[in-house]
């Protein structure tokens, strides 16, 4: 075995020189970088003399290749430490400069908090969890049959009018109301039960400072042997304390929905005016909030449940409007209009 150093060894040797001897010298991440490049890249010295190891006489080969890897390992471990030293270097620098006083405060952070909507709803959530209702969440894409036909509106029925929404493809739409949710809520459950279901409902309708196209309701249906009017109106005059935590005057008066009867509409003197008038009441002074009723027995026979023996009331709360009367808010598109410094104009606590 021959003892004689290879020829290809000063290339070895030379390629060691150059490379290393620019990493050494990099004082900067990017002179640092060409180093690398220069040694490792596509067209780098140390990457041509890999490209040498298929060409070499086979003898050659495995003594070359190990030579060449070394110096490879070498070089990527060389790049490596430098470009630590590069960088503690910078942080030594930064430190050592007196003109940082770390004893500044720092960047004034903008903490979140939730929407005034979201509030409002979590707050009746746990009103009514406290009265042992449920708080359920159903689809805003519904059937026809969820939104209308269980409801006591069948296609011919003069009601669609007042709650034209967007059809999609398949017979489903856009929810109107979260009504619809009633015959899901009496297929689920067992009777009797009692559940609240909150939600985004949508209508093709114009806007104004009242209406939007998309908006927020939370409904409430309670099913039981022996079910009051009395006891529906005491569920809402406990929602409304608990939201308001002061009087405010409302007013009962009949009203027409097909999926109840009788039916009422609850109405709120507005606390945006105080009932001086304005574009929020339309000049009247009261605000339709919470139209509600006893569920009509075709609705209770849709959700499988027999009128003779089961009972129930519910009501359908414009939760966007009640959130207007309680702040004041005097245009309901300002709840969804996107706008952070109406948001923000809501902090926790208010
Ligand atoms: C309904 O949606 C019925 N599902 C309510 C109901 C439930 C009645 C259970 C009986 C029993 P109405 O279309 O009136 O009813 O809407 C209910 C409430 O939602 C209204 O009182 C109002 O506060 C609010 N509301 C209605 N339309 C809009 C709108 N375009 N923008 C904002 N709020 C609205």
């Amino acid at each position: 075995m021959s003892t004689e150093t290879p020829a290809w060894m000063a290339d070895i040797d030379s390629a060691a020189l150059t490379a290393l001897g620019a990493i050494e010298a990099a004082a900067t991440l990017a002179t640092l970088r060409e180093a690398e490049v220069g040694a490792l890249g596509r067209k780098g010295n140390v990457t041509a003399l890999m490209k040498r190891i298929g060409k070499l006489d086979k003898s050659e080969r495995k003594a070359f290749g190990a030579a060449a890897g070394g110096l490879r390992g070498k070089v990527t471990r060389a790049v490596s430490a430098r470009r630590e030293a590069i960088v503690q270097a910078a942080i030594a620098a930064e430190l050592a400069d007196t003109t940082f006083d770390e004893t500044l405060p720092g960047l004034d952070g903008a903490p979140g908090h939730v929407h005034p909507l979201s509030r409002v709803q979590q707050e009746l959530e746990d009103v009514f969890i406290s009265m042992g209702f449920s708080v359920l969440d159903y689809p805003e894409v519904e059937s026809e049959f969820d939104n209308f036909e269980a409801l006591n509106i069948p296609g011919w029925h003069p009601a669609r009018d007042m709650q034209d929404t967007f059809w999609l493809e398949g017979g489903h739409l856009l929810r109107t109301h979260t009504s619809a949710g009633q015959v899901r809520a009496m297929h689920q459950f067992k009777p009797p039960f009692r559940a609240v279901f909150p939600g985004k409902v949508y209508r093709y309708e114009s806007t104004d400072a009242s209406h939007d196209h998309t908006f927020h309701q939370l409904e409430g249906l309670m099913i039981g042997r022996h079910v009051s009017v009395g006891h529906l109106l005491d569920s809402m005059r406990t929602l409304l304390s608990a939201i308001f935590k002061r009087d405010v005057q409302v007013r009962l008066r009949p009203g027409y929905f097909p999926f109840v009867e009788p039916g009422f509409e609850l109405d709120i003197s507005c606390q945006v005016c105080d009932q001086k008038g304005c574009s929020v009441c339309k000049q009247s002074g009261w605000v339709e909030l919470l139209p509600c009723g006893l569920v009509h027995p075709n609705v209770l026979r849709a959700g499988g449940l027999d009128p003779d023996e089961w009972q129930g009331w519910a009501f359908g709360l414009g939760l966007s409007r009640l959130v207007m009367m309680r702040y004041g808010v005097n245009d309901i598109r300002l709840l969804m209009g996107g706008d952070a410094r109406f948001v923000e104009g809501f902090h926790p606590g208010t």
